[in-house]
Parts: structure tokens; C-alpha cells; sequence
């Protein structure tokens, strides 16, 4: 661990509630450990901690993880410094109530910071680090700020470890992938984090048919159920599928938060979902695909673009995504022809080389309270 700024020692309360998959709990996890990298005491409510299991087996010095129980229990726990909401989760009031009385009681400022989802939009500059004074309830009079995670200046960044470029500059792919069992002959590696991607059969039928040879690296749960579903239909279809080998697959198993990072590094294309692992891409810098979190109001239609515009990215990658994320018909164009991750090289290596000029979230965070503290 290397900080690379000093900030005062503070101790934070962050809350999470995990509403589905990995991404809420991913997400506070990383920022926990962040935070404690850079001298933080932090300690994270969460209601569900069981991905914690493999996304942090060994836990993090400085980082406490307590069930978010109902009701909370305080149990004598005096309230930090500082309040995090990841995703706009209702702290019981409770805690707020303790943690108002505490603040007044130190004669320090309130720092109750609402986490929010990362997004390319043009709300998320307009919007981040806006006040919102609560009105009512135990924490009438208190004030939370909006902190919105982003891609640009004027949002507040993506985490990122002090220590990241170290340890991707001395990171070796193919030590790495001996340990996970992989007898890697040179083939083109993609690792495949994903649901249930409307352009997967086409994927593979374009791994399949291409002259060079791939090996598939498929995350355990959905992505690897919807690989081999795919792959029986396919093969009920037509026995002869994929015969000359051109396509292989390797099952993984579950990775801690680390692991999953050497993954992405390992790999040569990424296909990534939800939050945390897109920024996790974007840091590994290899042409990668991102399946959005799809909602029902298709409010990732317009997010997906936006991503893309900032992106930079070219006419093929846009149609790639369009697809594999079902916006558009899948007969419109064969998709070998999209599939063409050497053109998707040069804007993610601009867009990398964008993002290290800016601040960190974790930084950018405590810049942010010691200026309102
Ligand atoms: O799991 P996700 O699809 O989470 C999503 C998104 O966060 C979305 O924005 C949110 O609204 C929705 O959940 C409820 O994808 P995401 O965000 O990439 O989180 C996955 C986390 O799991 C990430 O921190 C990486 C981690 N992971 C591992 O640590 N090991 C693994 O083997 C795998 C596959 C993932």
C-alpha cells in the first residue's frame, strides 16, 4: 500500500444494502478498502455479506464488516465521522438519530454522503456534490451531499488503488493463469462476465467460425449457466459445432475482488456487466464490452450511450454493444463482421490514459470532507 496523499484519520459508517448480484456489495467493498489504504477506519454495514465470502476471503486491516440487522441494534457503537449511503439505502433512523447527536455533542460538521450510480450521463456533473438538507425525521437539520461517481472532470471519479499501476506493471498473465489451472497455449483469451446477453449465440458462433483460436474464460453463475445452455442448443442443433476446436471454454471458479482484477489483466477482450467490473475494465485497458444492468424503464438505452460517446468509441464497437445488449434486431448484420476487438484498442487506451488525469473517487472523497469538515 502506498498513499499517496495523507488525509486525517477518520472513522466512517458505511451502509449497503444489497438489492442484486455483486455490484452493491462490490462497489462498497472496494471503497471501503480504498478508503482504509489511504489511513481511513472504516466500517461497513451491509445486510448481506455472504459475497464477501470469495470477494474478500482474507478481509482488509482497517475495515470492519457489521450485519446490517432489523432493527440495527447499536449495541453501545458510538457513530463515526463520516456517513455513507451507497445507492441511496435508507439508514435507519436509529443510527441517524445517534449519529446527529454525536456530531453536535463533538461540535463537528455533518459529512452524510449519498453514494450514487456511476453514469456518463450529463446529470452526473450537473448533480454531483449537491447538497440536500434533510427535512424531517432525526436528521432534521442535517445535511447529505450527492457524490456521484463518473468519468469526467467535475464527477467524482473512479476508485482506484494508490498502488493499481504497481501492481498491473508487475503482474505475469501467464504465472497467473497456471495457478488457476489453465494451460495457456497462446490462444486469444476473453473473459466473459455477463447475465443473459442477446447477442451470446452469435458471439459464439463468431468465436467458432474465427481462424484464431479463443479461450473463453466464463465467471461462474449466470454468465457460465448461459454459456452452456447456448452451447447445447447449439450442439442439439447441429452435433458438428465448433468441431475443429477453434473455440475452447474454461469454467472458473468463484475469484476473490483481486483475482477478479488479474482476470481482466489476463485477458485480451473483456465482457463485463453492472458497475464495478466495467470500471475495473476500463483500468485493465483491453477492448471490452459491457452488457448495462438492464432496467425496466429502459433508462440503460440512453445510459449505454452516453458511456459509448465518452468512449469514443467507433461505429463497431457501438453495433457490438447495441447487440449484445439487445437495443437492436439480430439479423441486421452478421455479427463476425462486428466482432473486431483490434479496432476497439486505441479508445479504451485513450480513454485510460483520460481517466489517470483525474482524481480517484476514494481521494476525490476525502478532499471533499476535509473541505467541509
Ligand atoms: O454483479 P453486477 O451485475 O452488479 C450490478 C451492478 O452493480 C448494477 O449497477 C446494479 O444496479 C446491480 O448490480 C444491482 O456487476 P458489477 O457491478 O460489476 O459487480 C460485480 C462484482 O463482483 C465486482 O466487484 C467484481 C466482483 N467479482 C468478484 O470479485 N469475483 C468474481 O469471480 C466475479 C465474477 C465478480
Amino acid at each position: 500500500m502506498h498513499p499517496e496523499t495523507t488525509f486525517p484519520n477518520l472513522r466512517w459508517d458505511i451502509f449497503c444494502r444489497v438489492i442484486d448480484n455483486f455490484g452493491d456489495i462490490g462497489v462498497s467493498w472496494r471503497l471501503s478498502c480504498n478508503l482504509a489504504q489511504h489511513g481511513q477506519t472504516v466500517r461497513l454495514w451491509v445486510d448481506d455479506a455472504t459475497a464477501l465470502n470469495w470477494i474478500a476471503p482474507s478481509g482488509m486491516p482497517g475495515v470492519e464488516v457489521r450485519p446490517w440487522t432489523t432493527p440495527l441494534g447499536l449495541g453501545g457503537i458510538t457513530p463515526g465521522d463520516m456517513l455513507v449511503e451507497a445507492f441511496g439505502c435508507d439508514i435507519d433512523p436509529e443510527f441517524i438519530a445517534e449519529y446527529a447527536h454525536s456530531i453536535r455533542d463533538r461540535g463537528i460538521k455533518c459529512l452524510w454522503i449519498n453514494l450514487e450510480y456511476l453514469s456518463a450521463e450529463g446529470f452526473v456533473q450537473r448533480c454531483h456534490g449537491l447538497p440536500s438538507p434533510v427535512m424531517s425525521g432525526p436528521g432534521k437539520g442535517l445535511t447529505k451531499h450527492f457524490f456521484y461517481p463518473g468519468f469526467t472532470a467535475g464527477t467524482g471519479g473512479l476508485l482506484r488503488e494508490p498502488d493499481l499501476l504497481e501492481r498491473q506493471a508487475h503482474f505475469d498473465r501467464k504465472i497467473w493463469l497456471q495457478h488457476q489451472g489453465l494451460n495457456w497455449q497462446g490462444e486469444r483469451l476473453v473473459s466473459l462476465f455477463c447475465y443473459e446477453p442477446a447477442g451470446l449465440s452469435d458471439l459464439l458462433d463468431a468465436l467458432s467460425e474465427d481462424e484464431q483460436a479463443t479461450c473463453l474464460l466464463v465467471t461462474p453463475g449466470r454468465a457460465s449457466a448461459a454459456v452452456q445452455a447456448e452451447v447445447s442448443r447449439k450442439m442439439s442443433l447441429k452435433p458438428s459445432w465448433n468441431k475443429g476446436v477453434p473455440l475452447s471454454f474454461f469454467h472458473l471458479p468463484r475469484l476473490s475482488q483481486q483475482d477478479f482484477d488479474h482476470l481482466l489483466w489476463a485477458s485480451d477482450v473483456n465482457f463485463v456487466r453492472g458497475e464495478d467490473s466495467l470500471a475495473r475494465a476500463l483500468w485493465a485497458g483491453k477492448p471490452l464490452v459491457w452488457q448495462i444492468y438492464p432496467q425496466d424503464d429502459g433508462a440503460h438505452g440512453p445510459k449505454l450511450s452516453a458511456f459509448l460517446d465518452w468512449l469514443n468509441a467507433p461505429a463497431s464497437l457501438r453495433q457490438f454493444h447495441q447487440r449484445w445488449n439487445g437495443l437492436t434486431a439480430l439479423q441486421q448484420q452478421p455479427h463476425s463482421q462486428e466482432f473486431s476487438p483490434l479496432d476497439w484498442q486505441t479508445c479504451v487506451d485513450q480513454a485510460r490514459v483520460r481517466l489517470l488525469q483525474q482524481e480517484d473517487l476514494g481521494t476525490q472523497l476525502l478532499q471533499f470532507c476535509s473541505k467541509n469538515h
